[in-house]
């Protein structure tokens, strides 16, 4: 059956390798579900209607490979995309699964492993840079403590920052024209994590030698797990011009990162979240970070790729739906009416704007006993988001 939500190519919609490929292994269970090779995962979500795949080093080219089987991996990868007419937007490195990362990649105590991150990372941007990829993530999940003794975190911050820099400089003098966008995470694998939201992210990239090349990648679920609203996390990066990349899926609360199918776990917060990416004027790829239930077989991971997509674009519509509301807009005009009356106290400082407002009168209790409606607003978009108008 295909109806008017089916995903299309057009819509940006993009997986990573471990991301359907992901076996079903948690931290009690093992695999529940065979490997599928990165060619027949290109298959599948050009099948459902994917515009693209993205990967980490070592999701396409196993650990330890040497140079002439990547080459052969990647020629037949390749050869995939081109089959399928799918793209590569965004490349990662793994700098978390091998246990030479067991105490972080970046902000390792120790040197070698601070300059074998870089060069495991150098390798797999000429990787990301050969498949066509325009961004590239950085998720520092090792980046963390278990025991607060262990480093200094000024000193980490530090090193982060420098291999961040290097990183820049490498693509400057390579001639790549490489977006970075750095993925935060407050917790999991390490206890705690440096760098835990989007805020802060965007608060260390304007300390950057290249801040104008480093952006973010902000997570719904890693967000969550923070305790916060994700919309807000994507209109502080859109505002700053930072938003280079999205990582869509869904999480219930703050416990250990669920990545669930999107919109499967808080359809509200999804509906603001995708209603503020369709108006914004966000271009970039709407990528699902996300991974099937143990429970599914291979059709059971179509059925998640394609709900993912489904429920965006069925949330695309009820958004706009809502926002073309005519009671919406009468209601969101009052709420939102700027009478001008203070026009001449607001804005930018001035001493004789100071010296106006230090004068000026204001009714505090008319003003703070006024019902603002927004019961009323809620329910609206609780009735669109339930197809009830
Ligand atoms: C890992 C993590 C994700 C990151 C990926 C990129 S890997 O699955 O949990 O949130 O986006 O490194
Ligand atoms: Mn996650
Ligand atoms: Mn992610």
């Amino acid at each position: 059956m295909t109806d008017r939500f089916d995903p299309r190519p057009e819509h940006k919609f993009t997986f990573g390798l471990w991301t359907v490929g992901n076996p079903g292994r948690d931290a009690f269970g093992l695999p529940t579900r065979a490997p599928i090779a990165p060619p027949e995962i290109v298959a599948l979500l050009a099948d459902c209607g994917a515009y693209g795949v993205n990967l980490h080093d070592e999701d396409l080219i196993p650990f330890g490979s040497s140079a002439a089987e990547r080459d052969r991996i990647v020629a037949d990868f390749k050869q995939a995309l081109a089959d399928h007419g799918l793209r590569v937007p965004m490349a990662t490195t793994n700098l978390f699964t091998q246990p030479v990362f067991k105490d972080g990649a970046f902000t390792s105590n120790d040197p070698a492993v601070r300059a074998y991150a870089l060069q495991k990372t150098a390798a797999a941007i000429e990787l990301g840079v050969e498949l066509g990829a325009e961004t590239y993530v950085f998720w520092g999940g090792r980046e963390g403590t278990e025991s607060n003794a262990s480093k200094d975190h000024c000193e980490s911050i530090k090193r982060f920052r420098e291999a961040i820099n290097w990183l820049t400089h490498y693509c400057v003098d390579r001639g790549y024209d490489l977006k970075f966008a750095l993925e935060a995470k407050p917790n999991e694998p390490r206890c705690d994590i440096y760098l835990p939201t989007t805020g802060a992210m965007l608060g260390f990239i304007a300390t950057l030698d290249h801040p104008d090349r480093v952006g973010v990648n902000p997570e719904v679920a890693h967000e969550v797990m923070a305790g916060l609203d994700f919309s807000h996390a994507l209109a502080q990066a859109w505002e700053a011009g930072k938003l280079f990349h999205v990582d869509l899926n869904d999480q219930l609360g703050p416990r250990y990162d669920q990545d669930l199918r999107f919109g499967s776990a808080n359809p509200k917060a999804a509906f603001w979240t995708v209603r503020f990416l369709e108006s914004c004027g966000y271009q970039g790829m709407r990528h699902f970070d996300a991974h099937a239930y143990r429970s599914e077989d291979l059709d059971g991971v179509r059925d998640f790729a394609k709900g993912c997509m489904r429920t965006y674009v069925i949330l695309k519509e009820r958004a706009a739906a809502f926002d073309a509301d005519p009671e919406v807009r009468d209601l969101l005009g009052e709420i939102r009416a700027d009478d001008g009356s203070q026009a001449d106290v607001l804005g930018v400082y001035s001493k004789e704007k100071a010296d106006l407002l230090a004068r000026r009168s204001f009714d505090v209790d008319r003003l703070g006993s006024k019902g603002l409606q927004l019961e009323r607003l809620d329910q609206l978009a609780i009735e669109h988001l339930l197809g009830a108008r």
